[in-house]
């Protein structure tokens, strides 16, 4: 059974409370409940984590390393600033999926680059929290 590590950076855990014409009502548990009934569905074992710290996400991505099938990742804000996050995932052997729950293209110029796409074997940002679906089910194809 694939394992797949389900990241999610700063702020996140406020999901549902944090701009909801931005982000969605959905709470980071209905996030998490979602994925893992999907991934119960595609036979796919989920680890689902949240850190609002750069070092966690760093350690999280290290813990990954030889246990994980894929990462799915969500860096938030450390999308646009971590090279440290990068690095990391730099040195993850499987696919690595970036999701952004926003359409970060048609926001602030800012957050219109993301160190870790550099890494990323697919990108998807605009779809909502469905975006963790569509990772899902993307790995599950990159990994038949
Ligand atoms: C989430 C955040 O917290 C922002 O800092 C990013 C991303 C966009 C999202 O759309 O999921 O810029």
């Amino acid at each position: 059974m694939p394992i797949i590590h389900i990241l999610n950076g700063p702020n996140l855990n406020l999901l549902g409370q944090r701009q909801p014409e931005i982000y969605g009502r959905e709470t980071l548990a209905d996030v998490e409940d979602a994925c893992r009934a999907l991934g119960q569905e595609m036979g796919m074992d989920i680890t689902f984590a949240q850190d609002n710290f750069e070092g966690g996400l760093v350690e999280r991505i290290h813990a990954a390393r030889g246990v994980a099938d894929g990462i799915i990742i969500n860096p938030a804000a450390y999308s646009h600033t971590s090279v440290a996050i990068l690095d990391a995932l730099n040195m993850f052997e499987g696919p690595v999926i970036e999701v952004h729950i926003s359409n970060i293209h048609k926001r602030e110029a800012f957050r219109q680059h993301s160190y870790v796409s550099a890494r990323a074997d697919a990108v998807i940002a605009g779809a909502g929290t469905h975006g963790y679906r569509l990772a899902l089910r993307h790995l599950a194809e990159l990994l038949a």
